[in-house]
């Protein structure tokens, strides 16, 4: 395995100035030809050799300027092709075999169920044809496939179809042509028989653009919504970014075997069909925010990533950081602000947290890699992410847009770096470049969650507030960070509610400070009061606060913060607490029974929660989903599945208890049992009654499982239906199993469905589950070729039930390995994100620590991808 380093990167010798394709789709293997043109660049050396990667080809014949070369005229060592006499430049042709019915790892151009399609980011193309596939070589491509009509009436490729007709021999062809000079990993090609949906978006700028949403004839009726938010999508682009679409055609296809969510290819993105497909009677609520998210961040790619591209793999969170951004503020604004933004963050704080203290933490913009398919992470999407959102907070939506549009037209046709981005935003707001790319840059580059102190003394008499935030951050191999810059925006909680307070140069209710020194101090007047303060509103920082504050100034912003996220926040921090006491308490063999007066969190709740769920259905089902155990891991030192699942256990019930009735009259709505509507209204009201559903289950366990019964049979969507489920199923109520085996009777020829039905039971926090896993890895709908169905159960199994997977004696990791083991062989990208599960190892105790160890060893004696034998590796490190 060779180690790629940020230090090396060196400018191509050769520009590209087009790319030729002709591609046969034969019945065992494909043929393809490609005709490229070069030209020295002016920066290279006279002598320089062209560089070329290749993997998996069988070379059938290569040809410069139309002289064929034989073996001794280049040098082919692993992936790299090297051939010295290009001089000024020539023309390049290649032709080479491929077998795409053999591709299981679903990268380069692999055939599954039928359907030909390609996945070339980061490194696929290099597995279709010999080429400089980097991003920074940007061409435009002519594409002509070549199949058989019956099998593959539809063919497809990037920008606009410029001729298609009849071959010999039942064949049939297309040849398309994109005008937009792009990076190879953009290109796609997709052949098969597919039904398609069309309509059509007319730009700002009042151009007709065809919209095309290709999936297999069965799911034709799933479309609609991925339809509407492309459009949607298209809309918004235009109106807070001022980028509009620059083809006359947008294609999407929905491929059932796919390793990641979707792909922006130029003008035809592939998806999975978890990703694209949805239908009230077979996709959740959660299902359909999904897919109106993804749609829309492949659709921000055109020109974030696409139009402006990475100049290296290291520059991946400048397209993907600042693209979720987007997607994030656009899901904002379709459905509620709070809860998206409460979302995002919760999953941040869970899983990316996690990253940054474990063994896989890594910079936004890392020094170094193996394989860049294990880059592809929370830390480069959500952290990259909240970088951008930082940036917005401190110079405002509309300096950060004067940023954006600089950069885009700056860097137009592009490959650019991180500086680029930064050095946009500082310009295009006349602040001074140097220091403030030096500044920001260092989020991109020190690893780990920065954490931010606070201390803050109130003076009775002089009514003046002084505050002091330190910041520090664990020092990464190799680097010694330096204070960052921080946003953070406050308010002042008092008895009453929200307090106007003075700082010199900042007034209103809502501070915003920035913090940039390893410790600063600021000084309010006219504070009336000892206030509660209300801090990092909205999360206006990837940090880890510490803070002093008590049960009782907890309850307070629960009750009084105006800022609806705060209030969510300070529900997870005390309940936090809370949870940690009580596993303390067990620990220490403490086992009274709890009344709900012993909890800060259920007399806050009980005060204000019956009023919030009419006034405020959506924050308040957030507010009774308490911290999971993957979150509490996080916070704890010596991580024990079983006593937090316990503890958490028993604060919820303390906290409904007190709620029933109002739980009860909440369900008597019955919002479940009315037709299908995608809003932000009625996605509140049923996300309440599933949550009241989950409560109930806990205080009248028969009155629960007789609804949750009723909603499987009667409800009208899959949003009644699986919340029932899992009600069923992960609180062992009377009837689980039975309708469990219902639930696969009604829904076993839909694939999306099952996965859910998979995953359900693969995550039942119950130490079962295990044997519960091992019969679903035999069931005849257990298919390991699909990743979706794969994730559904060994994922869900050892990411998402900490309770079975962390047995004792280690049976959940060994049912891991071998499913690893199996997986790999196969599909390297998958197996190696399924094994960062793993990475939780220092987080247990020393007995289950050493089985892990024990595993690790075992996995790294065994033949292993170098995807997977870098994600274990950095693990056991
Ligand atoms: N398709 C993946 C994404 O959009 C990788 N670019 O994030
Ligand atoms: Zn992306």
């Amino acid at each position: 395995a060779i180690t790629i380093y940020l230090k090396d990167y060196q400018a191509p010798h050769y520009a590209l100035e087009h790319t030729d394709l002709h591609v046969e789709l034969l019945s065992d293997c494909a043929e393809v030809s490609a005709t490229l043109r070069f030209k020295r660049a002016a920066s290279a050396p006279k002598d320089a050799a062209l560089t070329l990667l290749g993997a998996d080809l069988e070379l059938l014949s290569v040809a410069w300027n139309d002289q064929p070369l034989s073996a001794d005229d280049w040098q082919w060592q692993g992936e790299t092709w090297q051939f010295n006499g290009a001089g000024e430049g020539g023309v390049l042709s290649t032709k080479v075999r491929i077998y795409p019915d053999k591709n299981l790892a679903l990268e380069g151009l692999y055939r599954s169920h039928g359907l030909y399609c390609t996945q070339c980011e980061a490194e696929g193309f290099r597995k279709i044809t010999l080429f400089p596939d980097r991003p920074d070589v940007l061409s435009t491509f002519r594409t002509t496939i070549v199949a058989d009509q019956a099998s593959c009436p539809v063919l497809l490729s990037n920008g606009n179809c410029v001729a298609s007709g009849k071959a010999e021999n039942g064949r049939h062809f297309a040849t398309w042509e994109d005008p937009h000079p792009k990076p190879s990993y953009l290109f796609a090609l997709v052949a098969g028989d597919l039904a398609v949906l069309r309509d059509s978006f007319t730009t700002a700028s009042g151009r007709e653009v065809a919209l095309e949403i290709y999936t297999a004839e069965v799911d034709q009726d799933k479309c609609d919504h991925a339809m509407r938010s492309l459009q949607t999508a298209m809309r918004w682009d235009e109106q807070r970014y001022g980028c509009e679409y620059d083809l006359d055609r947008y294609m999407i296809v929905a491929v059932s075997h796919f390793n990641m969510g979707a792909m922006e290819n130029k003008g035809l993105n592939v998806f999975n069909t978890s990703c694209v497909l949805a239908h009230p009677a077979t996709t959740t609520d959660a299902g359909f925010q999904r897919v109106e998210a993804v749609v829309a961040h492949e659709y921000f790619h055109n020109w974030s990533g696409n139009r402006v591209t990475c100049r290296d793999w290291f520059q991946l969170c400048l397209k993907e950081g600042f693209t979720v951004f987007r997607d994030q503020q656009f899901s904002a604004e379709q459905l509620s602000p709070v809860v998206q933004r409460l979302e995002d963050v919760a999953f941040l704080q869970t899983h990316q947290f996690a990253e940054d203290a474990g063994p896989l933490a890594h910079a936004v913009r890392p020094e170094s890699f193996v394989e860049i398919n294990n880059f592809y992470t929370l830390t480069i999407y959500e952290k990259g992410a909240e970088i951008a959102r930082m940036l917005h907070t401190f110079l405002g939506a509309e300096g950060f847009r004067r940023g954006s549009d600089h950069y885009f037209k700056t860097y137009d046709g592009q490959a650019a770096i991180v500086e680029d981005f930064l050095s946009s935003m500082a310009i295009a707001n006349g602040l001074a470049v140097d220091t403030f790319v030096c500044q920001w840059l260092r989020w991109y580059r020190q690893p780990g969650t920065p954490v931010v102190r606070v201390t803050s003394a109130w003076h009775a008499d002089s009514k003046t507030l002084s505050l002091t935030l330190t910041q520090s951050q664990t020092s990464h191999a190799g680097v010694t960070p330096e204070p960052l810059p921080i946003p953070v925006r406050l308010g002042f909680i008092g008895e009453t509610g929200e307090l106007t307070t003075t700082l010199a140069s900042v007034s209103a209710s809502s501070h915003q400070l920035l913090l940039e020194k390893a410790e600063q101090t600021w000084h309010f007047s006219q504070v009336e009061q000892a206030p509660v303060l209300s801090l990092f509103r909205d999360f206006s920082a990837p940090v880890r606060v510490q803070a002093a504050l008590s049960d009782e100034d907890l309850a307070r912003l629960i009750r009084l913060d105006s800022n609806s996220f705060n209030r969510w926040s300070a529900t997870y921090t005390l309940a936090t607490r809370e949870i940690l006491a009580l596993a303390e308490q067990y620990r220490r063999g403490d086992v009274r029974a709890r009344q709900p007066q012993d909890s800060a969190l259920a007399g806050a709740l009980a005060a204000m929660w019956p009023a919030l769920a009419t006034s405020d259905p959506a924050l308040a089902s957030k507010l009774l989903q308490l911290p999971n155990l993957a979150y509490l891991s996080d916070q704890v030192s010596c991580y024990d599945p079983a006593a937090l699942q316990r503890a958490r256990e028993a604060l919820l019930l303390q906290v409904l208890t007190p709620l029933e009735g109002s739980l009860q009259s909440i369900l008597a709505n019955e919002h479940m049992l009315t037709p299908y509507v995608y809003s932000a209204a009625a996605m509140a009201a049923r996300s309440l009654e599933a949550v009241a559903l989950d409560a109930l289950a806990r205080l009248q366990p028969e009155a629960a499982a007789t609804m949750a019964q009723r909603w499987l049979s009667v409800a009208p969507h899959m949003s009644a239906e699986q919340a029932a489920l899992t009600t069923l199923v992960h609180q062992q109520l009377p009837g689980a199993d039975a309708a469990v085996q219902a639930f696969y009777a009604r829904w076993q020829h839909e694939p999306l469905v099952l996965d859910q039905w998979f995953a359900t039971q693969a995550s039942a926090p119950h130490a079962s589950a295990r044997n519960t896993v091992e019969a679903l890895l035999q069931h005849d709908d257990f298919d390991a070729a699909v990743p979706n169905r794969v994730r559904a159960v060994v994922g869900q199994f050892a990411s998402n039930n900490p309770v079975a997977f962390h047995d004792m004696a280690g049976k959940g990791y060994d049912l891991l390995a071998q499913q690893l083991l199996l997986i790999d062989a196969r599909n390297p990208q998958l197996a190696s994100r399924l094994a960062g599960a793993l990475g939780i190892w220092p987080k247990l105790d020393p007995a289950r620590q050493a089985c892990v160890l024990k595993t690790l060893d075992a996995l790294l004696n065994e033949s292993l991808s170098s995807d997977t034998r870098e994600t274990l590796t950095r693990i056991r490190a």
